[in-house]
C-alpha cells in the first residue's frame, strides 16, 4: 500500500493536475489572448513556491518519521486516522499543492476576463484559452473542500477531534462525500486542458479551421458544471442508498454529452481535412482512441459490470468495483492527460 499511495499522490497532485495549465498554461495564455503576463504574477510566483513546498513536504513524508502513508491516494477515513504511517506530512503536502492550484486557478480567470487584448472577444480566444478558463472555475470552486477536508483530518489526527472516525463519534462516509465533491471535478482539471491542447491541434495539422468553435468552447464549461454533480459515482459501494446510485449514474452519463460534443466536432474538423501525419497530431489520434475507449466503457461494458460489481461487492464483499476506479484513474486520467502534454509544442 505505501507503493499504491507514492504513486497516486504523486501522479496526482504533483504531476497530472499541475501538468497542463502551471507549465504551459503559464506560458501559452497571455500569448494567446495578447497579455504580457498573467494578471496576477507575484500570485503566479508564489503559486509556484507553493507547489516546490508542497513537493518537498511530499518528500518528507516518505523518509521521516513512521514511514510513508498506506492509505492510498484518497486517505480515506477512519483508516488515514488511526494508521501510524504518515499521513499527516502527506495530507499535509496535498493540501499545500492544493492552495498552489487555487491561486493559479484564480489567476487564469482573472488573466481571461481583465487582460484581453483590444478585439480578444470570448468567442475569439483559442480554445486552449477556454479549456484553461473551464478549470480554473474548478480550481477556485472546489480544491478549497479538499483543503479543509484535508485540513480536518489533519486536526483529527493531532488534537483528536471526532470528524470522520465514528469511534470519536465521526461520520467517515461524510469523508468520503467531501473528498469526492473535490476529486471527480478534479478529473476535469486533469483532462479539460489536454481536451484545449486537442482543440489546437486537430485543426492545425488537418489543416482546417476547428468545426463547431463555440458547441466545443461551451462543452468545456458544461463539463467543468455536471462534473461537481456526480462525485457519488465514486461512493456506489459504500452504503448509498440506491435512489443515489441511481441518481449518480444518470448525472454520470450526462458529462457523456458534452464530452462527446468535443469527439464529434474534432472528428467534423479531421472530415475532408488533408491530415499532416506529424507526431503531435498521431498523439492526438492515439488520445482519441483512449477516451473513445472511455466513453464506450461508459456506456456499454462500464454500467453492466458496474452494477454487477456492486452487487457482487454488496452480497460476496468482492472488492471488484475498486478495479473499476483504477481503471479510471490510471487508464483514463493519466492516459489522456499525458498524451495532451505531449502534444504542446510550437506547430510546424
Ligand atoms: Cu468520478
Amino acid at each position: 500500500m505505501h507503493f499504491f499511495t507514492l504513486h497516486g499522490v504523486l501522479m496526482i497532485f504533483l504531476f497530472i493536475i499541475p501538468g497542463i495549465p502551471a507549465a504551459f498554461g503559464n506560458f501559452m495564455l497571455p500569448l494567446q489572448i495578447g497579455a504580457k503576463d498573467v494578471a496576477f504574477p507575484r500570485l503566479n510566483l508564489l503559486s509556484y513556491w507553493l507547489y516546490l513546498v508542497g513537493v518537498l513536504i511530499a518528500m518528507a513524508s516518505l523518509f521521516s518519521g513512521p514511514g510513508p502513508a498506506d492509505t492510498g491516494w484518497t486517505f480515506y477515513a477512519p483508516y488515514s486516522i488511526r494508521t501510524g504511517t504518515n499521513v499527516t506530512l502527506a495530507v499535509l503536502a496535498a493540501f499545500t499543492l492544493g492552495f498552489s492550484s487555487i491561486l493559479t486557478g484564480l489567476n487564469f480567470i482573472t488573466t481571461i476576463h481583465r487582460l484581453r487584448a483590444p478585439g480578444m472577444t470570448f468567442f475569439k480566444m483559442p480554445l486552449f484559452c477556454w479549456s484553461l478558463y473551464a478549470t480554473g472555475w474548478i480550481q477556485i470552486l472546489a480544491t478549497p473542500i479538499l483543503g479543509i477536508t484535508l485540513a480536518l483530518v489533519m486536526v483529527e489526527r493531532l488534537i483528536g477531534v471526532g470528524v470522520f472516525d465514528p469511534v470519536k463519534g465521526g461520520d467517515p462516509v461524510l469523508y468520503q462525500h467531501l473528498f469526492w465533491i473535490y476529486s471527480h471535478p478534479a478529473v476535469y482539471i486533469m483532462v479539460l486542458p489536454a481536451m484545449g491542447v486537442l482543440s489546437e491541434i486537430i485543426p492545425t495539422f488537418a489543416r482546417r479551421t476547428i468545426f463547431g468553435y463555440k458547441a466545443i468552447a461551451f462543452s468545456s464549461m458544461a463539463i467543468a458544471f455536471v462534473g461537481y454533480l456526480v462525485w457519488g459515482h465514486h461512493m456506489f459501494t459504500s452504503g448509498i442508498s440506491d435512489t443515489s446510485r441511481m441518481a449518480f449514474s444518470f448525472l454520470t452519463f450526462l458529462v457523456a454529452i458534452p464530452s462527446a460534443i468535443k469527439i464529434f466536432n474534432w472528428l467534423a474538423t479531421l472530415y475532408k481535412g488533408s491530415i499532416d501525419m506529424q507526431p503531435p497530431f498521431l498523439l492526438c489520434d492515439h488520445f482519441y482512441h483512449f477516451i473513445l475507449d472511455w466513453r464506450t466503457y461508459w456506456l456499454g461494458v462500464g454500467f453492466v459490470s458496474h452494477r454487477y460489481s456492486c452487487a457482487r461487492y454488496l452480497f460476496c464483499g468482492c472488492p471488484l468495483p475498486l478495479c473499476h476506479v483504477w481503471w479510471h484513474r490510471f487508464y483514463f486520467l493519466c492516459g489522456t492527460a499525458l498524451l495532451g502534454a505531449k502534444n504542446v509544442r510550437p506547430h510546424v
